[in-house]
């Protein structure tokens, strides 16, 4: 199993980071291939709690390499500040490597994310305001600052006057605010340099020499599937490709080197954001999920929006993933729901639809039709095995597996790295 994909397969916030931490220890490189600190992965190790924004979660596990890809945007103030949060608390982060085609995530790419979203008003995207879709827009508009940059001050200094001419304007003309002076930003863009230099390498070819020479690479995704700017609810999407290509495309390794791909399912749904959410409950029940399942959003604090399993995004997730398999979480939340709804297809127009519809107007007007299975009501988080659930409780997983189209292969009972059952 020399390089596998871990991602979302719903609208982020399945649970990756646990399961990334829970193979780390088999795992010889841990890859970030998308996405930047607008990422929120929770780890439960013992009685401790961490959260990851930028950085892999396999950075947890001390035999692990954790690599940040070309495919990742960077903001360098965050990323040594996330890396001095770990060094006081004991871990280990000196085997990092950072991509040097990795773009930067600079101020002014957070300003506009954030008059950017000020300005749509009722119409906002709900980002997490981190400046990723500009930073992203950059690298498409060819004015992206990348991490080499730091090293040639001259290149630096004119990429980022290049940069800011048409934001400048944008800024003053639009959004009327005074333009951003390409002097400042270059200085504070230099102070992280030296601080950042010795994680710089060449991660492609470090990551291609791995795994031919066997090594177990595994590919982490951040946010999810629906989340993704080509596959998702777009616009109310991020604007990376989180599904399983961008890993290709965002570290650099072939389609053809990869052999698994790992969709993580939560045994409900979130979004934390704007868009459409056929299932999503605005009701006691969606505030039970809220409160059980801590449905908040960990680099923003936001409540997520809650509501029941939605199984054509599940078969959607394994069709644009091509899922080799599920690691199903958080089915320990559902404990105490005598009956528990889940949504088998769509009523769109009138008419019952099983597959996630391409049309974004369909998926708006989108009915959940629901087929309800009994609940249970013991503890199962002390559950080993599957045969350990209850009845009902191994029932639900089946019919979740049968649905969603992949096999079911771990099952979550709770936070911590123990808390797993693993289906062989
Ligand atoms: P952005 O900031 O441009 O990526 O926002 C665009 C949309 O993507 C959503 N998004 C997320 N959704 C779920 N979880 C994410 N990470 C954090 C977490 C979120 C938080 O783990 O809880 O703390 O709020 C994440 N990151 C981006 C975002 O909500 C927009 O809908
Ligand atoms: P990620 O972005 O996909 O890594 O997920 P988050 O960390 O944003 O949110 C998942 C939350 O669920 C975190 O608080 C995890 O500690 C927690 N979690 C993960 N798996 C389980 C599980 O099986 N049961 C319970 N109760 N919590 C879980
Ligand atoms: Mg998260």
């Amino acid at each position: 199993m020399p390089a596998l994909v871990l991602l979302g397969a719903q609208w982020g916030d399945e649970g990756k980071g646990k399961a990334t931490d829970l193979l780390g220890g088999s795992v010889d490189y841990v890859v970030r291939y998308q996405g930047g600190n607008n990422a929120g992965h929770t780890v439960v190790v013992g009685d401790q709690k961490y959260a990851l924004h930028l950085l892999p979660s396999g950075i947890l596990s001390p035999g692990c390499t954790p690599v940040i890809g070309n495919g990742v945007v960077v903001d360098p103030a965050v990323l040594l500040s996330e890396l001095s949060g770990l060094n006081e608390r004991g871990v280990d982060t000196s085997k990092l490597l950072i991509s040097g085609n990795a773009h930067l995530i600079t101020p002014y790419n957070v300003t506009v994310d954030k008059v950017t979203e000020r300005f749509l008003g009722k119409r906002k995207i709900g980002t997490t305001g981190r400046g990723i879709g500009p930073t992203y827009a950059d690298k498409i508009n060819r004015v992206g600052i990348r991490v080499q940059d730091l090293y040639d001050e001259s290149i630096l200094e004119q990429k980022v006057e290049a940069a800011l001419e048409q934001k400048n304007q944008l800024l003053a003309k639009v959004f009327n605010r005074r333009a951003i002076e390409s002097g400042k930003i270059v200085e504070e863009m230099l102070q992280y340099a030296e601080q950042i230099k010795p994680f710089v390498a060449d991660t492609t070819l470090i990551l291609n020499n791995a795994i031919d020479e066997g090594k177990v690479v595994l590919f982490e995704g951040g946010q999810g599937t629906l989340l993704d700017v080509d596959h998702g609810t777009y616009p109310f999407v991020t604007s990376s490709n989180p599904t399983a290509g961008g890993a290709c495309t965002g570290a650099g390794v072939g389609p053809t080197k990869i052999s698994r791909v790992i969709g993580i399912l939560k045994a409900y749904t979130t979004r934390v954001g704007a868009g459409p959410f056929p299932t999503e409950l605005l009701d006691e029940d969606g505030e039970a999920l809220r409160r059980i399942g801590g449905e908040r959003g960990v680099t923003t604090g936001r409540d997520r929006r809650c509501g029941w399993f939605d199984a054509p995004i599940a078969r959607y997730a394994t069709r644009v993933n091509g899922l080799t398999d599920f690691f199903l979480t958080k089915l320990d939340v559902l404990t105490g729901w005598e009956r528990i709804p889940v949504c088998v297809a769509y009523e769109i127009d009138g008419k019952r639809v099983e597959e996630l519809p391409y049309n974004q107007t369909d998926f708006h007007h989108a009915k959940p039709i629901y087929e309800t299975l009994p609940g249970w009501s013991e503890d199962i988080t002390k559950a080993k095995t599957f045969g350990d659930l209850p009845k009902n409780a191994q029932a639900y997983v089946k019919a979740l597996e049968e649905m969603s189209g992949a096999p079911i292969s771990a099952i979550g009972v709770g936070p911590g790295r123990t808390e797993t059952i693993e289906i062989n």
